[in-house]
């Protein structure tokens, strides 16, 4: 049956995200249904993160926690609530080896007083955390690999794998609505939950990107720290000549699940490139770049460090940063020309 997006008040064309695994999963006669259940858990730990980012403005739940995260930039009360729910919603499963979140500087293993399972997935836990006091969309970004690590409890080789390995990956934008976009690597599917009966339903089915768009997305008070190529990109993009719409409209939240997920819907490119004061950019790979490079390929589109595709780069550290730049397939190999000199 072909995905049909919910309608309001259309109760027959129901998909909940539950709904649409289990189809996926008769498909593969060999799934048991561990993967199934590790999303049920994930949509009920962000369902529970959405209502208290909902709350944050009228409980006392704003500010900031006394704490820095691994990298040492200051985490907010809701990232260390929003860390804690996922947390605990998935190491009790059953599905997990092992987790890695970006507040936390180690691994996270699975309890010995629970089972242990054959996937492992790394998060971020609330994206975007700084602008939570200005009421701007925020969100949670995951990705999930295959257990390759011998025995039951995981070891850093099961979340430090190559982005192409990833079995799924998706975030959840907590924004005028709350929307969960993932892909199991057969194409992208997106899911609005509707808070008045708690579920995810299908909004937004085989979502494709376009091959362009007119909208480029990134920091310009950094644009005197990048690279010359990066540089004379952007000024391609403002300069007047019309082709493809040029001059691009410049659009930049500061949160990247908002930035990527516009980038998806319209098209163009997001980037965070690297620059003299950051070479290697600011966004983390395992649990930023890799999550987004696979939903925005699995939608038709392009993601690169500028030299090399995001999925096949081969990761080192858990936490390592890597410049990046995605969106339409055209706009981002145009950019990448940019970047390696032949325009
Ligand atoms: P965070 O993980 O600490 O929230 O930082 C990541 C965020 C992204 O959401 C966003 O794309 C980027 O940082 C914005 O950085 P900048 O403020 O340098 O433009
Ligand atoms: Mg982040």
């Amino acid at each position: 049956m072909p995905n049909r997006p919910y309608v309001p008040g259309d109760e027959t064309r129901l998909m909940t995200i539950q709904r649409y695994i289990a189809q996926e999963e008769r498909m593969h006669p060999e799934a048991t249904g561990e993967f199934s259940t590790l999303l049920r858990n994930l949509a009920l730990a962000v369902k529970i993160v959405s209502r208290e980012v909902r709350r944050a403005g009228l409980v006392d739940i704003l500010g900031r926690a006394e704490s820095t995260n691994p990298s040492g930039e200051d985490v907010k009360k809701l990232d260390v609530f929003a860390n804690q729910m996922i947390i605990n919603a998935l190491e009790s499963g059953g599905q997990l080896c092992v987790m890695a979140s970006e507040e936390n500087e180690s691994i996270i293993p699975i309890p010995e007083e629970f089972p242990c399972g054959k996937y492992a997935m790394l998060f971020d836990p609330l994206d975007g955390s700084s602008n939570i006091e200005a009421n701007v969309t925020i969100g949670t970004v995951f990705s999930i690999f295959r257990r390759v690590s011998d025995g039951c409890r995981g070891t850093d080789a099961d979340v430090v794998q190559p982005g192409i390995k990833q079995v799924a990956a998706g975030y959840i934008m907590y924004g005028s609505s709350t929307i969960l976009v993932f892909t199991t690597g057969n194409g992208v599917q997106g899911f609005t939950l509707d808070p008045t009966i708690g579920s995810f339903l299908l909004s937004h089915p085989n979502m494709t990107i376009p091959s362009r768009g007119n909208i480029y997305s990134v920091n310009e008070g950094n644009r005197k720290q990048w690279d010359e190529g990066f540089q004379r990109y952007i000024d391609y993009l403002q300069s007047n000549d019309t082709v493809h719409g040029k001059p691009y409209k410049a659009r930049y939240v500061g949160s990247m699940i908002a930035d990527v997920h516009r980038t998806l819907l319209y098209g163009g490119v997001f980037a965070y490139p690297s620059d003299h004061a950051n070479p290697n950019g600011k966004l983390r790979l395992m649990y930023e770049a890799n999550p987004m490079a696979f939903v925005i390929e699995q939608a038709g589109g392009r993601a690169t460090d500028g030299a090399e595709r995001i999925l096949e780069i081969v990761p080192t550290d858990v936490h390592q940063r890597v410049p990046l730049l995605l969106g339409s397939a055209d706009d981002v190999r145009e950019a990448e020309d940019f970047i390696a000199g032949r325009r």
